[in-house]
């Protein structure tokens, strides 16, 4: 396992594996726990910024890993998934069929994959949380518009986000996206809750739940990190405990920000601000064509 030097803050799982219960951090964060929240997830994009340009055929995750966890250590904070239930690096690489949770090792990336980094940082006592899928190379136009779909279908959730509605309204709008496209949405693994806790209350379907009925509050911080498929959205799991990979090996994408609930909409904590402009503008400019009124 990489070494993290003692001058770190651990959560406190970093040692035994086991982190506290997921209901030990209140949902609802005070202003102190918001700007502590903010310096995590402002450094979980700078290092997914960072290691993202060494995506490139030839380069084995294992490599990206090892720029990840110096990149996190550089800025003083720990990589949340190692020894996370005892998951052994500081990254999740998850390439093509893998749906998340891929564990970086001495595999090349190949020209024409595609692969979903994901990044989270225990900083100032919080974790931050996000991820992207980048094309390795030239990529073929199938899995350049499941990427893009993908994309897309995590504003359209973020844009759903209203204080005071249920917290299903996200998932109905990334499915809604999703489907419109013929791909398939992954249910067994939910956006959540997170803060000192890495996953806590809420959970967040990707998919319409009528059950997931959790009223989202000022204050609130939580995942969104829709799984699309190309083709069955259903998955297994590798022998290594892990990888989960859809059922019928189709590609598969990821992208992932953690989300602040406030008085009058969201703050995506991990997006930097042309993300932000840029998506706002695409999706009320796709509003508009449609007749309909533009996204929050
Ligand atoms: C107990 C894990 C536990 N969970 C989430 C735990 O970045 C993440 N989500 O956006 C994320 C990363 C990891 C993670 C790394 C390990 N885990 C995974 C799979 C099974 C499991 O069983
Ligand atoms: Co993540």
């Amino acid at each position: 396992m990489r070494m993290v030097p003692l001058s770190i803050a651990r959560p406190d799982y970093a040692a035994t594996g086991h982190p506290s219960s997921r209901f030990s951090a209140n949902v609802v964060k005070n202003a102190d726990q918001i700007s502590r929240m903010r310096t995590a997830c402002l450094a979980a994009r700078e290092v997914l910024d960072e290691i993202c340009v060494l995506v490139a055929p030839g380069v084995t995750t294992e490599t990206i890993d090892e720029a990840c966890h110096e990149a996190y250590l550089a800025r003083g904070g720990y990589p949340s998934t190692l020894n996370y239930h005892g998951y052994p690096k500081s990254l999740c690489t998850s390439v093509n069929e893998v749906i998340c949770h891929g564990i970086p090792d001495s595999r090349a990336l190949r020209e024409g994959d595609i692969v979903n980094l994901d990044v989270t940082i225990f900083l100032d006592g919080m974790h931050g949380d996000c991820s992207a899928t980048y094309l390795v190379g030239e990529v073929d136009a199938v899995s350049r518009r499941l990427v893009e779909v993908t994309h897309e279908s995590l504003w359209r959730g973020i844009g759903a986000i209203v204080p005071g509605q249920p917290i299903n309204v996200v998932g109905r709008a990334i499915q809604r996206c999703a489907e419109a496209a013929d791909f398939g949405v992954v249910r067994a693994f939910v956006g959540h809750g997170i803060g000192e806790v890495f996953h806590m209350e809420p959970s967040v379907p990707h998919f319409y739940d009528p059950d997931a009925r959790a009223t989202m509050r000022p204050g609130m911080t939580f995942t969104i990190e829709p799984m699309i498929t190309m083709g069955a959205w259903r998955h297994d799991t590798w022998k290594d405990g892990w990888t989960a990979v859809t059922v019928d090996r189709r590609r598969t994408a990821q992208f992932e920000h953690t989300v602040l609930v406030t008085d009058d909409g969201v703050d995506v904590l991990t997006a930097g601000p042309d993300e932000v402009a840029s998506w706002r503008d695409r999706l009320a400019a796709a509003e508009q064509l449609a007749g309909g009124s533009a996204p929050r």
